[in-house]
């Protein structure tokens, strides 16, 4: 099912729910409004109360198709050349990554909430290689980094909201996967197949959100920094990042539709693979890493009387600047469950 007709049918869903559910949901006391909570794809967005436990899923989907150079759209001839001349054996085509993500929150008190999330990537990619034009599909999956977060409350009045984040990624995810590309032995795969950084990664992080009566806002700015190098000797790039969002709340307060924006710039690969001796393709350049992108999303959040919140963002990524050549993304969705005790 494609990504926009996915949401639609949870729009649909949600609405027809609610005029069912509506009458009583006006008896309960809701504990708080869909936009409380920013646009699902945004982590560490809010904190919780003392003692409260929440358990949230995600599952991300994007894909990436043609090429991209620089901030223009590319082709196939350019995506074949090496930065300082010659030719790469073989061109990536395109990517899906697909990932699943399961979190969980618990305040030890009203200023300090703690957040664990762990992940599960599937990532194919397709090759051709050039002088034959034989294809080839690249898999990799398992288990992601294991990110652990600190949220402090800074204020947080009824309306106006900010709380900081510190945290440490977790090398969990693997830098050693392989996969048989044109040859007959495995090959370390790219860079963008791999699962993790191989890096303890400091995150850090600062978020406002500002609840008004008819709607509300937000902006998150937050930073990866890779510690050192890993031990196949390469560190991921840093991430710069901001997100600004905007939503309206309807439906007693019970559901809400967002817009947001998001800039993410992230630095080139240091090092390089060790066990990528010849690089076969841009993917396995680091020169090919790092961008400068801004996205667009629309969302939808939802909560239902049991407390169980349900979200979902389209997104729609609009500029890219990237480092050398690269595939370029096309628009992608996440979907979210969330349930707070
Ligand atoms: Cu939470």
């Amino acid at each position: 099912m494609k990504p926009i007709r996915i949401f639609i049918f949870i729009l649909f869903f949600v609405l027809t729910n609610n005029l069912i559910a509506k009458e009583e949901s006006s008896k309960l006391v809701m504990p708080s409004r869909a936009d409380s909570h920013a646009p699902i794809s945004i982590m560490g967005d809010h904190i919780h109360k003392a003692k409260e436990v929440m358990i949230s899923y995600r599952y991300m989907t994007m894909k990436m198709d043609d090429y991209q150079s620089g901030s223009s759209s590319s082709n196939y001839t350019a995506a074949r050349k090496k930065p300082l001349g010659g030719f790469y054996m073989s061109v990536p085509e395109e990517m899906t990554k697909n990932m699943h993500m399961i979190g969980a929150m618990y305040a030890p008190s009203d200023d300090i909430t703690l957040m664990i999330m762990g992940s599960y990537i599937d990532s194919e990619m397709k090759i051709k290689k050039h002088m034959n034009g034989a294809k080839k599909t690249l898999e990799s999956s398992g288990f992601g980094d294991t990110k652990i977060t600190a949220l402090k409350s800074i204020d947080h009045d009824n309306d106006l909201k900010i709380h900081a984040a510190l945290g440490l990624s977790l090398p969990t995810g693997s830098i050693s996967k392989k996969d048989i590309m044109f040859g007959k032995n495995e090959e370390t795969l790219g860079y963008g197949m791999q699962l993790g950084s191989g890096t303890f990664d400091v995150l850090s992080g600062v978020t406002f959100a500002n609840l008004q009566k008819k709607y509300s806002y937000g902006l998150q700015l937050s930073s990866v920094l890779r510690i050192g190098k890993n031990n196949k000797e390469y560190s991921l790039g840093d991430i710069y990042q901001s997100n600004a969002w905007f939503a309206v709340p309807f439906n007693d307060s019970q559901t809400s539709v967002s817009i947001g924006a998001r800039y993410k710039f992230q630095t080139k690969i240091e090092g390089s693979h060790k066990d990528i001796p010849n690089i076969m393709s841009f993917a396995q350049d680091p020169d090919s890493s790092g961008s400068k992108r801004v996205d667009f999303s629309v969302g939808i959040n939802h909560i239902f009387p049991n407390k169980i919140r349900i979200a979902l963002e389209y997104i729609m990524p609009t500029y890219n600047d990237v480092n050398s050549v690269q595939l370029d993304s096309e628009n992608g969705m996440v979907f979210g469950l969330q349930y707070a005790y």
